[in-house]
């Protein structure tokens, strides 16, 4: 056996580095025990490049010589040296990207219609209200139209590009109620007050936060809150160390060297000491309220095939090649089954077989987009499918040529039109896979029972609105100001949260002066501390983001064990990937981080970060969540596309640009839940405006909103 192994059978490890200075003298200079005795000596199961160093000394070898950080700067700079462990905090500086056109954003702010509404449904809009009878000195109020409308940037013009039937932009602001298909839905919008209340005299005279923290304060807080153990993986080495075993990709065990540093030597806090005692006496309506979910989609439990490649000597070149080509005709035949349910399709041909049909005879195929252009009549696609490749054009004059403006390259629509035999199909209309008109009525539910969406609370940044978000937990147990919200809080019985849970390390260039804390152990940790004062009852769903410790491509199955273990910890949580599909009391609540929303954004014109719902619609006609490949968004080889929206949910939640904003489609209910980070430094230089802090209370009979409770007084200035 090699030196690694018989080191991990011993329990130690080695570093690459130090690996290279010793493997060549194993078994030959020196033995197994020699190294761990001097590594035990050192008080280390870890042997990095220094040890290995000072072991070939001791042995009487000759150690590479390593420059010390100044000299390898130096070596650095020459690009004479190889550069280890300098320590060094590379820079990296982003050229400002772009100005913003600001004398767009007014102009513009009028028309855009944050709640729109197919027109089949034209029934109002849903516009959270003022209702100045309610507002009670010193309490959060149902305050003045607070309407969800961001700020639009970039002087683009709002202008609706897609067809008729879903771009219906509402002017009648200032409606007191939302009325979808013939219900009348109020929709409040609860902001709480900021002029020093109850909530903020509790957080300051929290007796822990004066109190010594550390192993003391970590005990009350298992008494107090839930009471998880120690379930960290460490091991006693016989030397009184007791390092941390992490395990990495495919179960490579990794030593996490950090120094057991207590929390009150930390410069930073994990909210060990954020301990929320439920309100005496509070009534918790939903605790009697049977549990009534299920995960009905999760990628953790589709079985992917394994590739098969014609012999084990195929190379991995060939191999990503066969899982792609599965990849896409999964999507393929994943959207060929959602469009052909719509009965308008008419006879289906495969592309390959439109030399057999006669050049008057309509027919319609189906196929992914490889590339569309405008051209001086029309527009012009070029569509493929499993038979073949063709070349689809489209006149301007006719009307169904706007979809060209819905159609993101690799989606799969499908032309209804004839073939000529010049090679070219001319199509006459386009369908989108898009949901039907008329949703089915389910059946009603006894109780009302609230859901509360987040997502990118991005715990570790030093702009995470760690007291806004604390109020927010305060009022969860019970710290509300009147009666309205007392009967919200009592009835949440689940709590969503979409991705960008923590701040995570090196998400971009210069996000570490950023991170209130640089470690993405105690991200998890600190999220985990506060987490945990969500009250018993509501089950709380956590999914992944580009932030989280997971996979980057898309799907992400559900976070690094290793680095979210803490999570595990909390009772009632469940996580979920992304994206998963949670029916709630029978309703299907799509989740999504939402990245797509960034492709949305850079493929089709006039759409912005600004206006999520307007790219979370797109996304849902096309039946995708993230439909470009090799854009912005990374997409896994799997060979199954487990992004594609199979079933027509009741509610679609994303998140990821930070921005609050929801409107209604064909009776499903789509939402963007904005954040609890503030602008970043980054986000200021590529205009992206947040608005943190807000909790939108879904009511889970309707899928809809019921109202929107705003803690974002509390994050100003952060
Ligand atoms: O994403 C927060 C917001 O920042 C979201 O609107 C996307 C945007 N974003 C993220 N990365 C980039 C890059 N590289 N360029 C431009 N805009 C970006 P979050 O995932 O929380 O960082
Ligand atoms: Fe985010
Ligand atoms: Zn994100």
């Amino acid at each position: 056996m090699g030196l690694i192994e018989d080191l991990m059978t011993n329990r130690y490890l080695i570093t690459p580095s130090a690996y290279y200075l010793l493997a060549d003298g194993y078994k030959r200079d020196f033995t197994l025990a020699e190294l761990i005795k001097f590594a035990k000596a050192r008080g280390t199961f870890v042997i990095d490049s220094s040890i290995a160093r000072e072991f070939l000394e001791m042995k009487g070898g000759v150690p590479l010589e390593v420059p010390s950080p100044s000299e390898s700067q130096q070596f650095a700079e020459t690009g004479e040296g190889i550069l280890e462990d300098s320590g060094g905090v590379v820079e990296y500086r982003e050229e400002q990207s772009h100005s913003v056109d600001s004398a767009g954003d007014s102009a513009s702010l009028s028309e855009i219609s944050d709640v729109g509404e197919d027109s089949a449904d034209r029934s109002g809009t849903l516009i959270s209200t003022g209702n100045a009878e309610e507002v009670l000195p010193k309490t959060p109020s149902f305050s003045q139209l607070e309407q969800e409308k961001p700020h639009f940037f970039g002087g683009e013009s709002p202008i609706s590009t897609g067809t008729s039937v879903s771009e219906t932009s509402s002017d009648e602001s200032g409606e007191g109620v939302a009325e979808v298909s013939g219900e009348v839905l109020p929709v409040e919008d609860v902001r709480t007050e900021n002029s020093s209340t109850e909530s903020d005299v509790l957080l300051e005279d929290n007796p822990l936060e004066n109190s010594s923290q550390g192993p003391l304060v970590a005990e009350n807080e298992y008494a107090n809150g839930s009471d998880y153990g120690d379930s960290e993986e460490y091991y006693e080495n016989g030397n009184g160390v007791k390092p941390k075993i992490v395990y990495g990709d495919y179960g490579v065990p990794i030593a996490y060297v950090g120094d057991e540093v207590l929390e009150e030597e930390k410069s930073y806090s994990v909210y060990r000491d954020v301990v929320i005692t439920p309100r005496e006496g509070f009534v918790y309506r939903a605790r009697e309220i049977p549990d009534d979910w299920e995960l009905v989609f999760d990628v953790k439990d589709v079985k992917f095939e394994v590739p098969k490649v014609k012999s084990a000597a195929s190379k991995e070149g060939e191999i990503i090649v066969k899982v792609y080509a599965d990849y896409f005709k999964s999507r393929l035949r994943k959207m060929r089954r959602i469009l052909r349910e719509n009965p308008e399709l008419g006879s289906v041909i495969d592309i390959g077989k439109l030399s057999y049909v006669g050049g008057d005879e309509e027919v319609t195929i189906i196929g992914l987009i490889n590339s569309k252009k405008e051209t001086a009549k029309g527009f012009m696609f070029e569509v493929e499918d499993n038979t073949g490749i063709i070349k689809v054009f489209i006149n301007r004059n006719n009307e169904e040529s706007r979809k060209f403006f819905q159609i993101m390259p690799d989606s799969v629509v499908a032309f209804r039109g004839r073939y000529s035999r010049r090679g070219l199909f001319f199509a006459d209309k386009i369908f989108l896979p898009d949901v039907p008109k008329f949703k089915r009525e389910k059946p009603p539910l006894e109780e009302k029972v609230y859901a509360i969406l987040l997502s990118d609370i991005h715990v570790g940044s030093n702009k995470f609105c760690e007291k806004a978000f604390e109020r927010f937990l305060e009022w969860l147990n019970g710290e509300v100001n009147n009666r309205k919200e007392e009967e919200l809080v009592s009835r949440i019985k689940y709590m969503i949260i979409a991705g960008d849970v923590v701040d995570g390390i090196g998400i971009y260039p210069g996000q570490y002066n950023e991170l209130a804390i640089p470690d993405i152990f105690d991200q998890y940790e600190a999220l985990t501390n506060l987490l945990r004062n969500v009250p018993d009852h509501i089950t709380t769903f956590i999914g992944p983001g580009n932030h989280d410790a997971a996979r980057t491509a898309l799907p992400q199955p559900g976070f690094y064990d290793e680095y979210a273990r803490p999570l595990k910890r909390l009772k009632n949580a469940v996580i979920i990937s992304n994206p998963a599909v949670i029916r709630l009391h029978g309703r299907d609540f799509l989740i999504a981080h939402g990245r797509g929303i960034e492709d949305v954004v850079t493929a089709l014109p006039n759409r912005s970060h600004h206006r999520p719902a307007e790219a979370m619609l797109d996304l849902l006609k096309l039946r995708h969540l993230a439909p470009t490949f090799g854009e912005k968004v990374p997409i896994a080889p799997d060979p199954e596309d487990t992004l594609v929206i199979e079933s027509v949910p009741d509610l679609f939640q994303a998140g990821h640009v930070h921005v609050m904003e929801y409107r209604i489609y064909n009776g499903v209910f789509l939402i963007n839940t904005g954040t609890w980070q503030a602008q970043t430094e980054f986000q200021k230089m590529v205009n992206i405006v947040p608005t943190p802090a807000r909790v939108p209370i879904i009511d889970v009979e309707t899928a809809r909103l019921r109202a929107v409770v705003r803690f974002d007084q509390f994050c100003e200035g952060v």
